[in-house]
């Protein structure tokens, strides 16, 4: 027990001392990281765990600190994402629908291609109700998706990010919202997207 407290201690002014410098929030999850398996490690054996149970718990808890958390924010017409940076790793995303009104999906694509290229491509698929095609374009990749959902909801899903730049994108088109230039309402060419990347561990 003394020896997980002076860990913690040990994290905690790690984490302090980081706060001023630069990579801060890199060196709190570092940090964090190490607490957490020390925390394990003492939770098991304070449990009754034998030595080889203990580090195993200490093992879970350690990756369990390991995922990555992003916040995404959708609504009429915008998608925030929240950090846009992250390490390599698993990550998870959890959308929140602010609304006001329409139901909306968060659609991860890794591509190298500009977003004005991007949304040239969604203009040119108007006659196919103006969506992002989400297989068959050259140099975009579908990685993933959380399926729309409603107003005041959120839902989440973990993916494992390897290295680069993504674009996040609500990819619905509405068939039922006729918009001033007469074409169905397309998320996507109305703003809701954004930048996403993804750094060696
Ligand atoms: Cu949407």
């Amino acid at each position: 027990m003394v020896r997980f407290v002076i860990l913690v201690v040990l994290a905690l002014a790690m984490m302090s001392a980081a706060a001023c410098g630069s990579g801060v929030a890199e060196v709190e999850h570092n940090a964090a990281v190490s607490a957490a398996r020390a925390a394990g490690y003492a939770e098991g054996r304070e449990a009754g765990y034998s030595e080889a149970e203990a580090k195993y718990q200490a093992e879970l808890s350690m990756m369990e600190a390991e995922e990555r958390h992003v916040g995404v924010a959708l609504g009429e017409w915008s998608l925030t994402v929240t950090p846009n940076t992250v390490p390599s790793g698993v990550i998870e995303f959890t959308a929140s629908n602010g609304g006001p009104a329409d139901p909306h999906e968060m659609v991860i694509f890794k591509t190298d291609l500009s977003v004005q290229q991007l949304l040239a491509i969604a203009e040119a698929n108007r006659d196919e109700r103006g969506f992002l095609p989400e297989e068959g374009v050259e140099g975009v990749e579908f990685i993933a998706e959380i399926e729309e959902f409603e107003v005041g909801q959120a839902a989440s899903g973990e993916y494992l990010l390897l290295p680069g730049r993504y674009v996040l994108i609500c990819n619905i088109v509405d068939a039922d919202e006729i918009g001033d230039d007469g074409h169905p309402e397309a998320h996507f060419l109305e703003g809701m997207w954004a930048e996403f990347f993804v750094t060696e561990g």
